[in-house]
């Protein structure tokens, strides 16, 4: 065989470099969906029970189809198994990305399913015709860190999972929204049900209730200023001069959530506050404090994207 012992040395890095990239790509996709199936299934509207299908469909693909395909690979060759596997999961990514409801999508988990299997079904055979024999030991080695590595950092590449948001009820559900139709010239009275801990303040300005009609009122007495260290977040319009600091619920409190929605049985704060919208435009909202810890004055920080702690208010 041409390659018995391996590639030669430029070749050979090059092949590694591409076979990890292949299996991190497979591996990470398994572990995000988990992370991010609440997410995904509150934005599609679905039940868990319908939405784990989304990370099912996935694992069943490769489940039954990794030993035929490493079958397939003997006899009709690694590289068209490998090759046609990527092709399969690219498009199937993309798929994926583009389908916005479950039945879509759960056939592109599918589908990209059995590319993952191809390109993880001949990876092993790949290596060892990519390490001289000598080293074939260290080439296992190392693909096997390279898959634990993306089993274990795949949760935190997923779309922002652990971002505080704000969940809006519609027709008796929470639903992530972040985009408000408000009629003009109105008074707007808000509730918002906190059920995350203190952050501390990062900016003395913005934990002054400011631009309301009214005052800011929490767990049902009417405040000033919260204390510095408190707020939690702030819901702020800048072009209404509106900045509302977000009461927190305390590091010691029992029965703190895990995860939204969180039952009102949980232990949380209410804030209510009433402003007027004004005349019709598209008016930016946005949390300041501490949805930007670290960023200078708390501002520009990581939640700031629109969906989690940011949004427009339509106001016409
Ligand atoms: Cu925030």
């Amino acid at each position: 065989m041409e390659h018995a012992d391996g590639l030669p040395q430029p070749q050979r890095n090059q092949a590694v470099l591409t076979i990890a990239l292949g299996i991190i790509m497979a591996v990470v996709d398994s572990a995000i969906a988990n992370v991010a199936l609440p997410t995904i299934a509150a934005d599609l509207d679905a039940s868990p029970a319908f939405s784990i299908w989304i990370v099912n469909g996935y694992q069943l693909a490769i489940t039954i189809s990794l030993l035929p395909l490493a079958s397939l690979g003997e006899i009709v060759g690694y590289r068209r198994v490998y090759l046609v596997g990527l092709v399969l999961f690219t498009l199937a990514s993309a798929f994926c990305a583009l389908a916005h409801t479950l039945p879509l999508l759960t056939i592109a988990r599918i589908i990209q399913g059995f590319g993952a299997a191809g390109i993880m079904s001949v990876n092993a055979a790949l290596v060892r015709f990519t390490y001289p024999r000598s080293q074939l030991g260290r080439g296992i080695g190392l693909n096997a860190l390279v898959v634990a590595f993306s089993a274990a950092v795949g949760p935190t590449l997923s779309p922002n999972p652990d971002w505080v948001s704000y969940l809006v009820r519609d027709d008796g559900r929470w639903k992530r929204s972040t985009i408000f139709t408000l009629p003009a010239h109105a008074l707007v009275h808000v509730t918002i049900y906190n059920f995350d801990g203190a952050s501390g303040l990062r900016n003395p300005i913005l934990g002054r209730p400011t631009g309301l009609v009214g005052p800011e009122i929490v767990d049902g007495k009417p405040i000033t200023v919260m204390p510095p260290d408190e707020p939690s977040h702030t819901f702020a319009v800048p072009q209404l001069g509106i900045v509302v600091p977000v009461a927190p619920v305390g590091d010691d409190a029992k029965n703190q959530c895990g995860y939204a929605p969180c039952a009102m049985s949980m232990a949380h704060r209410t804030i209510e506050f009433t402003f007027r919208t004004g005349k019709p435009g598209k008016y930016r909202w946005q949390c300041f404090v501490p949805c930007a810890a670290g960023f200078v004055d708390g501002f520009g920080g990581p939640m700031q994207t629109i969906g989690y702690m940011d949004g427009f208010l339509n106001v016409v």
